[in-house]
This record gives C-alpha cells, sequence and structure tokens, in this order.
C-alpha cells in the first residue's frame, strides 16, 4: 500500500469524466488500497481516485469519529438513484482544495446504488455526513468540485488563489 500524490487544484485532472471500473482486478483492489491509505494519512473522510490521478470510478469513505473503531467503505460506479426533497447544508472541504471551505446545499437522504469488491450490486440509503460525503464524491468522477456549486464570484476568487500558488511552486 502506498500513499499517493494528491491532485491539487488548478489541475485540469479534476475536471475529468472518470470511466466505469469493468472488472475487480488485482490492479483495482490495489488502487482501492492505496486511496485508504492516501485519505487516512490525508486525513479526509472520502476519496475519489482522481484526486491521486485514477480516472475510473471509484470512491472510498471513513466516516467514523474513531481512529480506532474505522468504517472503511468502497463505491465501485455509484449512482444516486433517489435523493430527499429536504436539503441539508454543510460547510465542505476538498483534499483538492486544500484549506479552503464553503458551504454546499444537498439532498439530505440519498439512496445509492454501486458495486463492492467482490463485484456484487448493492444499494444503501444515506443521511448526514455519508450523504454528503457520497454525493462530494460522485460528483469528482463526473468532473465537478464543490466549488462548482458556490457563487462565480467565491470560486473564480479560489481558483486564482490556486493558480497563483501553482505558478509560484513551479518557479
Ligand atoms: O473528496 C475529498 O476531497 C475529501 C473530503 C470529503 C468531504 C468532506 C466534507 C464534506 C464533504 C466531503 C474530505 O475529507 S475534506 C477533510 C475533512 O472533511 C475531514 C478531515 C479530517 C477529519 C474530519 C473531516
Ligand atoms: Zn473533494
Amino acid at each position: 500500500m502506498t500513499i499517493r500524490p494528491l491532485v491539487i487544484l488548478p489541475d485540469t485532472r479534476l475536471k475529468l469524466v472518470s470511466e466505469p471500473v469493468g472488472p475487480v482486478t488485482a490492479e483495482i483492489r490495489g488502487i482501492v488500497a492505496d486511496m485508504f491509505e492516501t485519505m487516512y494519512d490525508a486525513p479526509g473522510v472520502g476519496l475519489a481516485a482522481i484526486q491521486i490521478g485514477v480516472a475510473k470510478r471509484i470512491v472510498t469513505i471513513d466516516t467514523s469519529k474513531d481512529e480506532n473503531a474505522r468504517e472503511p467503505r468502497v463505491f465501485l460506479d455509484p449512482e444516486v438513484v433517489w435523493s430527499s426533497e429536504e436539503k441539508r447544508v454543510y460547510d465542505e472541504g476538498c483534499l483538492s482544495i486544500p484549506e479552503y471551505y464553503g458551504e454546499v446545499e444537498r439532498p439530505d437522504r440519498v439512496r445509492v446504488k454501486f458495486r463492492d469488491l467482490d463485484g456484487k450490486e448493492r444499494e444503501i440509503e444515506a443521511d448526514g455526513l455519508l450523504a454528503t460525503c457520497i454525493q462530494h464524491e460522485i460528483d469528482h468522477l463526473n468532473g465537478v468540485l464543490f466549488i462548482d456549486h458556490l457563487s462565480k464570484l467565491k470560486r473564480d476568487r479560489v481558483v486564482k488563489k490556486f493558480a497563483k500558488a501553482a505558478k509560484r511552486d513551479a518557479a
């Protein structure tokens, strides 16, 4: 298992639409293991494969509060099949946009269809942080960032700030 470098804004790979996973091979299992290693190290509660530069529809999540009672979840090819009318606002962060937070409104509960690491089709109903996180991660699979849900003014400001930092780091 390897901690992989995170893809950071304004890297254009974050705008890619990721590809379906296909068969669950040893390579896919290796990517998932590296995603958990990277997510726990960051630390984060979720990660989409594109955040380590892999454009496949793979998501890892662990919203447990206790480091000694981990609840790792893997979602392959996840799809929201139902969402509640009720909304919830959460001050979201993103490992690809470090130290920036913004309030995003999303459905409070969602039903998500996905495959597990045995390739078995499953469905869960999520609420609370898990619902927010899975929607944030599915957005990543479609090249959408949480800042795309903010006003143009806020989005432009943060993109400009990270573009400037990237330019400075490259010099
Ligand atoms: O996808 C990502 O960039 C990971 C992101 C997931 C997320 C967080 C909050 C709302 C929606 C989605 C993060 O994990 S940011 C870091 C974070 O929230 C956190 C880190 C340590 C402890 C608790 C939370
Ligand atoms: Zn993110």
